[in-house]
């Protein structure tokens, strides 16, 4: 009876993970900034990119296809994730250090139980805030 109890509540555990894809096309953008347009790499036409909602326990998947002028040609990547062991509000960006000015985006990482899991009050209305720091010399050196 007790082995059993535990199966149900495994399976209940295993069926609430979910897959959440994401496909990121990072291309180029023109965006106006410091009263110039300028031509910026970032993912799916947006600056920030767009945010990523999960819950912990959930895999994330990532289609990227590649489309700005670095690498020279297009590639097309699938990145898998298993989110476990990390909950809040974090940021994805690109790892090559002249791209994550512009290529980078919240990630929202919800608590497995829901609401009543947070340390707070369950707020009236969320919205994620990227705060980025867009120079001269990063636009300059962006495309
Ligand atoms: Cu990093």
């Amino acid at each position: 009876m007790r082995s059993s109890a535990f199966v149900l509540v495994f399976l209940c555990f295993v069926a609430d993970a979910a897959i959440v894809e994401h496909s990121f096309n990072v291309g180029n953008l023109t965006v106006s900034r410091l009263c110039e347009d300028r031509v910026i790499t970032a993912v799916n036409g947006q600056l920030p990119g767009p945010t990523i909602e999960v819950k912990e326990g959930d895999t994330l998947v990532v289609h990227v296809t590649n489309e700005s002028p670095y690498n020279m040609s297009i590639h097309c990547y699938t990145y898998k994730f298993n989110v476990t062991g990390q909950e809040g509000t974090l940021w994805w960006h690109a790892h090559v250090s002249f791209l994550r000015a512009t290529v980078h985006g919240a990630l929202i990482i919800r608590p497995r139980g829901g609401p009543k899991r947070c340390p707070f009050p369950q707020p009236h209305h969320e919205v994620p805030i990227v705060l980025g720091i867009v120079s001269a010399t990063v636009l300059a050196s962006s495309y």
